[in-house]
């Protein structure tokens, strides 16, 4: 990995330095952030927490962690050249290669010379005189910026559950989301997991590998469905190289931003039969489009329990012990939290080492010194592994004092739940942008899409507040309401919205349950971000603008100018609301 050129020790904290924009993060968003604000001219200053680029890449880097979309689409697709000279190894990258592609791209585009490292962001303050947000770090910084662009990651802020007795525990308590960089040998050990959401399920095959017993600690049991991971080979890339710009394209035309096979039949239209053969061929592909077998499969419930009966035979037939695989059938709605996709999973559970523990009626009671008790049962373990999420979509926001007009902080604005226009920016906190904030897709589309669609969106408003001479932007109550009100009705038609997943705050005790990312579909709302950018501007105000209604100079945004797939809206979303719900 190449060294940072801006670390702690290198640089020595600064007083009130002013640049055009700062941006909080260095992972995919922040870096692309940067990049486009760089070529517009503006001075920057990005601040990241950890020590090297890479955000979530960088972070989370326990034992099996990888993407969950496939490599050639989990990537930035703003420049040709990098698609053409990256090559991914494998159909799912792990972790490490994704991280060593960031590392590629800030090297490649040259940012690491404008990124502090190892230097958190605490506090950005808008002041209504200047004009200006007063950004302060961990370190002492303290700068001014007009622009304050808050890359922070949607899946970013660990969720370490309270156990009474944690500190009693000898062993040490691992978060997947923070992983140690030179890695855990856990040969030899008890190891107890609590959690069997995507990260245990990508780590758990892993560490029984090296343990002498592994125990997991399951509250819901989780639907997964196989990576069917393999080398990618030289032909097989060519091939994909020499189509890249109509893949990119078919991807951006798709709900969920990213391209797989999505057959928009119901599943009740079809046979027994048929259906048998259709969960069977995509079981076989593998992966998150097993959910495109039907077309309303997250529409109505009659539908869902088909396929959730075909997966709970695949668990049966894989898990030998019966009372195990019960456990391991999940009962709630197939792909109502987010889908898990596996390598070997459920035939680790056949392990004579590997044993599971329901802790979904009797919670875990505490830890001791030497395991964790559960229902008045000591389990002995050496070491813990608590793979147990994040505080999706608003934790990383509220790490940060964030304050605006009035001395008001985003905190106590989103007191009862997020509230942001289009997911990019919120009334009351003028210039300061959100890059994936809740209410945009997000978590729901194919985060690197996503990602590059807002920044794009950014890049263009701001060239176009310099164009006409701006001095804020923000928006309108009346359209945040309205947008806010649409996210969350439009979320009410997907079956998705009927558990208590992390999508809607529910991992979290006592925060409200608001439905956080826009289900609409990707191209829905990028058509909904471009009309609003042509319309120049409608539902933001612009304060001192020379000439509102000047039509904005498009620099990044045209490559999102895609019509809308039709082929993959499902007559049950086009019958709910007439949107492609993902
Ligand atoms: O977190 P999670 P994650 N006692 O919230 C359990 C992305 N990601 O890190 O379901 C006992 O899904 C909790 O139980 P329950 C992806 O979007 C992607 O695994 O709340 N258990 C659950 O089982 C993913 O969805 C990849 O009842 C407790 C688990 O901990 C998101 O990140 C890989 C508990 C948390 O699961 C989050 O995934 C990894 C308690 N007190 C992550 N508290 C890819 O494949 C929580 N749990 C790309």
């Amino acid at each position: 990995m190449a060294k940072n050129s801006t670390t702690r020790e290198a640089a020595p904290p600064t007083q009130i330095q002013a640049f055009d924009a700062v941006v909080v993060g260095a992972g995919f968003a922040g870096m692309y952030m940067l990049h486009c604000l760089r070529r517009l001219g503006l001075t920057t200053r990005v601040y990241e927490a950890g020590g090297g680029v890479g955000g979530t890449w960088y972070w989370n880097r326990y034992p099996g962690a990888r993407c969950d979309v496939e490599s050639l689409q989990y990537s930035y697709s703003f420049s040709e050249e990098l698609d053409q000279e990256w090559n991914w190894s494998e159909k799912y990258s792990p972790q490490p290669e994704i991280l060593a592609y960031a590392n590629h791209v800030a090297d490649r585009f040259d940012l690491r010379s404008q990124i502090v490292f190892d230097t958190r962001v605490i506090a950005a303050t808008f002041d209504e005189t200047s004009k200006t947000w007063l950004v302060e770090t961990d370190r002492g910084d303290k700068v001014t910026a007009r622009f304050c662009i808050m890359a922070v990651g949607c899946l970013s802020a660990p969720n370490r559950p309270l156990f009474a007795g944690m500190r009693d525990f000898r062993g040490p308590i691992y978060h997947t989301g923070e992983w140690p960089h030179d890695g855990v040998d856990f040969t030899g050990l008890r190891v107890g997991v609590i959690g069997t959401g995507s990260s245990a399920i990508q780590s758990i095959p892993i560490i029984a590998q090296q343990a002498s017993q592994l125990t997991v600690f399951q509250r819901t049991a989780t639907w997964t469905v196989p990576a069917w991971n393999e080398a990618l080979s030289a032909e097989y890339l060519k091939h994909a190289k020499a189509h890249y710009p109509e893949l990119r394209a078919k991807a951006r035309a798709r709900p969920t931003g990213f391209y797989f096979p999505f057959n928009i039949q119901p599943a009740l239209q079809a046979s027994a039969e048929e259906r048998e053969t259709q969960y069977e061929e995509a079981w076989k592909r593998g992966g998150l489009p097993f959910l495109g077998s039907y077309g309303d499969l997250l529409f109505e419930k009659a539908a869902n329990d088909t396929i959730a009966e075909f997966a709970r035979q695949k668990i049966r037939g894989i898990v030998k012990d019966p009372a195990t695989a019960d456990l391991l059938c999940p009962q709630n709605v197939f792909g109502c939290k987010r889908l898990c996709v596996d390598t070997g999973y459920f035939e680790t559970y056949n392990l004579p080492h590997v044993r599971l523990v329901d802790v979904s009626k009797t919670p875990i009671e505490r830890f001791t010194a030497g395991g964790i008790l559960v229902d008045g049962v000591e389990y002995e373990v050496d070491a813990i592994v608590s793979a147990t999420g994040f505080a999706a979509m608003t934790g990383s926001f509220d790490k940060i004092k964030i304050t605006g007009r009035r001395g008001r902080t985003l905190a106590e604005k989103w007191r009862a739940g997020p509230r942001a226009y289009l997911g990019i920016a919120s009334e009351g906190f003028p210039n300061l942008f959100m890059i994936t904030g809740p209410g945009s897709p997000s978590v729901l589309a194919s985060m690197i899409q996503a990602i590059e669609q807002h920044v794009d969106w950014v890049a263009d408003c701001i060239a176009h507040m310099r164009d006409v001479g701006a001095s804020t932007i923000e928006p309108s109550r009346e359209h945040e309401d309205a947008w806010v009100a649409h996210v969350n009705d439009v979320s009410t038609v997907s079956l998705r919205s009927t558990c208590s997943s992390w999508y809607v705050g529910a991992n979290i005790p006592g925060r409200p349950l608001v439905f956080m990312p826009y289900i609409g579909g990707f191209p829905v709302y990028v058509q909904k971000c471009n009309e609003v950018m042509n319309s120049g501007y409608d539902g933001f105000a612009l304060e001192g603008a020379r000439d509102c209604n000047a039509p904005p100079r498009i620099h990044f945004t045209e490559r999102w100018q895609v019509p809308l797939d039709m082929d993959v809206i499902s007559p049950a979303a086009v019958a709910a609301k007439r949107v492609p719900v993902v």
